[in-house]
């Protein structure tokens, strides 16, 4: 009997470890601000960060649509983003991150912006989809995806990009993650190493010295789906963004994996499953 109870036991667990593989959830350490775009987590034009304080504010009309995990947000193109915030002390002091985002699109000739950090202004990242507005004006790179990174060191704005044609907008789901690692040297400066993957896939990286420049603090809000060029947007995305989350670390292959995996809406998240188990093994003795 004792042993049958056992072999039940090591069976039960078995089965939870093999739920565990199917249903992976997301990475939560270093996790800052997670938006869903669920049906619940929109509440008009609010949507909601289910895990920092940054609920982000609609603009235009973007519709809550069927999306990668749960729902996502579909933008038109015309007039339609999110204003994510300043993202708070993070924001502040964010030198070191992950962007993380499953994004979705047809049009491979305009211009779109899946998220701006700030305007127009030195410092700000942003990565851009057939093509790149900086000061010296619009660069159209049909089918491509590019980091757009400029930094204010003492001579002025120093930009520098990294992408290329990835062949990602073809109407399908695409996964896409940025690691922005800065590590401070003589606390005058330091190194800066951008790193790109596409689908879990390293699509390359930007590794070079920054002795001496500012990196972002964002004092103006982030924004998703265009880009914030002082009073007006420009950029507007074309297609649909989903589960958009923010890292105040760089997340490791593995993780970035993990995440590619995940298909569980955050609010159905197998917690306390275990201990109702356990439960239901005590009673049955
Ligand atoms: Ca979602
Ligand atoms: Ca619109």
């Amino acid at each position: 009997m004792k042993s049958g109870i056992h072999f039940l036991l090591f069976a039960i667990i078995i089965a939870i470890f093999s739920l565990n593989t199917a249903t992976a959830t997301i990475v939560t350490d270093g996790l800052v601000s997670y938006w869903t775009f669920d049906r619940i987590h929109v509440i008009d034009e609010t949507v909601k960060d289910v895990w920092g304080d940054n609920n982000g504010t609609i603009t235009g009309n973007p519709k809550v649509v069927p999306g990668h995990v749960g729902e996502a947000l579909e933008f038109d193109g015309a007039a339609d983003f999110v204003n994510l915030t300043t993202l708070g002390d993070f924001g502040r002091k964010m030198g070191t991150s992950t962007f993380e985002a499953w994004f979705k699109t047809s049009n491979k000739t305009d211009w779109m912006t899946l998220i701006n950090t700030r305007g127009a202004e030195c410092p700000y990242w942003g990565i851009q989809l057939n093509g790149v507005k900086d000061r010296e004006g619009l660069h159209i790179a049909k089918e491509t995806i590019l980091i757009h990174n400029s930094m204010t060191r003492e001579k002025g704005c120093q930009p520098y990009m990294t992408g290329g044609k990835f062949n990602i907008q073809d109407g399908e789901w695409h996964h896409i993650v940025y690691i922005n690692e800065y590590r401070k040297e003589d606390g005058i400066g330091g190194r800066g190493i951008d790193t790109v993957y596409i689908d879990t896939e390293f699509r390359g990286v930007v590794n070079g010295s920054r002795r001496g420049w500012i990196n972002f603090p964002f004092t103006e809000p982030v924004y998703l789906g265009a880009r914030n060029f002082g009073e007006k947007s420009e950029g507007h995305f074309d297609g649909m963004i989903d589960e958009v989350r923010f890292y105040d670390r760089p997340l490791t292959l593995k993780e970035i994996r993990q995440n590619f995996e995940s298909m569980t809406p955050y609010d159905v998240e197998p917690i306390g499953k275990l201990s109702t188990l356990w439960g239901s093994i005590k009673n049955a003795k």
